[in-house]
């Protein structure tokens, strides 16, 4: 029994001792504690527990001394015989309870039985992370592997980074109040990560190769938009490069990523700043080209924007277009993984679900 149960248990039956039935209850009262309490003391395996069980039973407010006080309640022919055995058990048990210190001292109780030291240990809980930070390290993996080096650059990025640098001038649609989260007049949230292209061009010449991953801000939002998103983009600048080269890099990509069997073709697209451009799909990793709702029943699902880099764009940071020419790339990280993992509503991602999150 809890111990509140006992002390209610004590504190309510004091009744009247002319019951006789009464009376033999406090003897079964008196044996019934030495028992709970001899049972209590063998189970105590530190000095906390056992001043906790002093308190209890043997305590000025413990449960035998009210037990004695309530002998009163017995008649003068009755009180000696309850009170003998009251105290019988009252050294008995303040005996067993010094034993018990005793042995606790000298290392001999019994120890805690719960504790098996050969069992092996619980593994804690790890977190893990995000799985667009596990797709976004991937990409850029691929590409380290390529040699190609990592840069990062501010989220508040200048109007003449995120645009004007890269061919779009003020009066060009994709910079339209609509798309763009504007700071100030001349200020914006990236729409794209492609200014730090343009800040690693404007501070070093050729050869380059650059990635430059991270988050990129437009005003939009449904199942397959989230007006924050993830971007990895590419560039290579040197002398010579071919189109051919923007192919061969992009489909190594593709085989490391979606497997070396992926089919993928290149279709005409257009960039302000990009010329040729070309967007790259895939052939459906869902249905394998069959046709479903994945892919629009198109069997292609577009994964990537890449092209060779405008001659406007290199005026801007002072290449010579006659010498170097190159191409860019850029990648929609939500999108990738959302085709990597069969997930169909991009708010997932951002929703902190843990039921969902678990599942990378
Ligand atoms: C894309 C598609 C095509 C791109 C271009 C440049 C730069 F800075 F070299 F001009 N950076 N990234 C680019 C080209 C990005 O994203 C869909």
């Amino acid at each position: 029994m809890e111990e509140w149960a006992w002390n209610a248990f004590f504190h309510f039956s004091s009744i009247p001792s002319f019951l006789p039935e009464i009376r033999r209850q406090m003897k079964e009262e008196i044996l019934a504690l030495e028992k709970r309490a001899l049972a209590e003391l063998d189970s105590i395996s530190d000095h906390t527990e056992l001043e906790r069980f002093r308190v209890t039973y043997l305590g000025k407010k413990g449960l035998l001394t009210s037990l004695l006080k309530r002998l009163g309640e017995l008649t003068p022919e009755e009180r000696p015989e309850a009170g003998q055995l009251a105290n019988k058990v009252k050294t008995a048990l303040t005996r067993k309870f010094e034993e018990t210190g005793e042995k606790l001292d000298s290392g001999t109780a019994r120890k805690d039985v719960d504790l098996d030291v050969t069992l092996p240990g619980r593994k804690p809980a790890r977190g893990s992370l995000h799985p667009i930070t596990q797709v976004l390290q991937e990409i850029c993996a691929i590409f380290v592997r390529m040699g190609y080096r990592i840069v990062k650059g501010p989220n508040v990025e200048l109007d003449y980074y995120n645009f004007e640098a890269l061919n779009m001038p003020k009066d060009h649609p994709a910079r339209d109040m609509q798309d763009t989260f504007y700071v100030s007049d001349n200020v914006v949230l990236r729409t794209q990560t492609s200014p730090m292209q343009v800040r690693t061009m404007e501070g070093q010449k050729p050869p380059v190769s650059v990635i430059s991953p991270g988050k990129v801000y437009r005003r939009d939002s449904d199942v397959s938009h989230t007006p924050m998103f993830h971007q990895v983009e590419g560039l290579l600048v040197d002398r010579g490069v071919t189109f051919g080269d923007l192919k061969g890099t992009l489909t190594a990509f593709v085989h490391q990523m979606f497997g070396s069997e992926t089919r993928l073709r290149f279709r005409p697209s257009f960039f302000p700043f990009t010329e040729p451009s070309a967007e790259v799909d895939i052939r459906c990793v869902i249905c394998k080209g069959k046709g479903c709702r994945t892919c629009s029943f198109s069997g292609w699902l577009e994964i990537l924007g890449s092209g060779m880099v405008d001659p406007n764009v290199y005026r801007f940071v002072d290449y010579d277009p006659e010498i170097y020419s190159g191409f860019a790339f850029g990648l929609g990280i939500e999108r990738i993984s959302m085709l990597k993992y069969g997930i169909d509503d991009i708010q997932l991602f951002y929703r902190n679900d843990i039921r969902f999150l678990r599942q990378f």
